[in-house]
């Protein structure tokens, strides 16, 4: 049985257009996959306007609001869903500060990002908000339960 110190989460995490476009989706999946999180969903998107609305939707009252819809839409996006010890909290922390001035050039936004509005990635801010993403970003079978099993692949 897990230790009940041990609390497993899943988050909803997504490679931005600016992101795709730079070519550095293997690196962000890299540095998740090192860290030792488990993919559990996964999928090349391009948002249509209400799924950006949405997904946004707590930040409509700001005046930057209808200008990060339309980058949030403006090519492919990576959708993933990662499973893990802590998850939505670490993945927040591996991202960095959203304004890349501020982040710690050790995290993602810190190492590939120069601009506030174009940011690399997103991750969910709460447990609550990851459940609310991943529903909708995922459909239920589009989530895979898997455990990561020996060396049987090599030898
Ligand atoms: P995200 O949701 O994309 O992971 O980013 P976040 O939690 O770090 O920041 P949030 O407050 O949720 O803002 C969402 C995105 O809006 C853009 N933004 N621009 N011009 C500005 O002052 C400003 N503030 C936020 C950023 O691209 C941010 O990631
Ligand atoms: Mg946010």
């Amino acid at each position: 049985a897990l230790p009940l110190t041990c609390r497993v989460e899943r988050t909803f995490t997504a490679i931005k257009p600016d992101a795709v476009n730079r070519g550095l989706i293997g690196e962000i999946i890299t540095r998740f996959e090192r860290k030792g999180y488990k993919l559990v969903g996964l999928k090349l998107v391009r948002p249509t306007q209400p799924l950006a609305e949405t997904h946004y939707a707590e930040l409509a009252s700001k005046p930057f609001y209808p200008s990060l819809v339309q980058f949030l839409c403006s090519g492919p996006v990576v959708a993933m869903c990662w499973e893990g010890k802590d998850v939505v909290r670490t993945a927040r922390k591996m991202l960095g500060a959203t304004n890349p001035l501020e982040s710690d050039p050790s995290t993602i936004r810190g190492a590939y990002a120069i601009d506030v509005g174009r940011n690399v990635v997103h991750s969910s801010d709460a447990v609550s908000t990851a459940e609310r993403e991943i529903a909708l970003w995922f459909r239920p079978e589009e989530l895979v339960e898997w455990a990561p099993t020996s060396l049987q692949w090599i030898y």
